[in-house]
């Protein structure tokens, strides 16, 4: 198994590299979620072997909006590095990926190791700041389609993320309006209280990840909730805005 784990981890690592797609894992070989969590690591590790840092986590499918758009119900994540930042009004270039997607979050930064399970008592001691984002997936398997393992194995698609400003972390932020617009079109909309109910609880899921994988979250990493809406598909020339009620908006173009 350890053999394959390692062979799968690579295969996800080159498509990423690449932006090549490949098929999907799952249809030629065995193997379950454990093994699917430990491919994700081990080809994360082979970047940050490269020299990239780990810059923090994200979730999947903690809205219905997502669940219902892949298909998939179970709470999944995944790691970001700092290859994946794309500064605010900056720019994604599209040589550089598959068949990218846009999908508007909301963003956490640690302020405390996060190493026990957190409760909604104490969940707001273990953060500073909040901050609207946008994830960019693209899954690296054809037609964006996988199994639960597959998705898990290939990072939970991410490939990149933009944060806006940072705010006070007292700032609320459930209930909030959020629209995703291309070119100045709204293309979805949604609210912050589809993450989970509330996003902070983002915060609680993902301490349940680093008491059960005994990888504690350290202080300065950022964590993505997961996407208020579905995603959509971007391309070449389009320019991207999420705007976020009392969070502000972020932009970047696609060239
Ligand atoms: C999997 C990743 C899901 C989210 O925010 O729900 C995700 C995918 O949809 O490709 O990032
Ligand atoms: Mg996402």
């Amino acid at each position: 198994m350890k053999q394959l784990i390692n062979n799968l981890a690579v295969l996800v690592d080159e498509a990423a590299k690449s932006a090549q797609e490949i098929p999907q894992l799952s249809l030629a070989n065995s193997f379950d979620l454990e093994d699917a969590y430990n491919i994700q690591k081990l080809s994360i590790d082979m970047r940050l072997g490269r020299g990239e840092k780990l810059i923090g986590y994200k979730l999947g499918f903690t809205s219905k909006a997502k669940m219902e758009q892949m298909g998939l119900k179970n709470v999944i994540w995944g790691r970001l590095t700092d290859a994946m930042t794309i500064q605010n009004n900056g720019v994604l270039h599209s040589d550089q990926f598959i068949h990218p997607r846009a999908e508007p979050e909301i963003a956490f930064r640690v302020s405390k190791r996060i190493d026990q399970l957190l409760t909604s008592e104490n969940v707001h001691e273990y953060f500073d700041a909040v901050a609207p984002a946008i994830e960019i997936i693209d899954s690296r398997y054809k037609n964006f389609k996988f199994s639960l393992e597959d998705v898990i194995a290939d990072n939970c698609s991410s490939s990149a993320y933009i944060l806006g400003k940072w705010h006070a972390a007292d700032t609320p932020v459930n209930h909030l309006g959020i629209s995703l617009l291309i070119n100045g079109s709204e293309v979805q909309k949604g609210n912050s209280n589809a993450i989970l109910g509330n996003p902070v609880d983002a915060l609680i899921e993902m301490s349940k990840m680093a008491f059960q994988y005994n990888e504690p979250i350290e202080a300065g990493k950022i964590i993505l909730a997961g996407a208020a809406t579905p995603a959509e598909y971007i391309h070449q020339g389009d320019k991207i805005e999420g705007r976020f009620e009392n969070l502000g908006a972020i932009r970047l173009s696609v060239i």
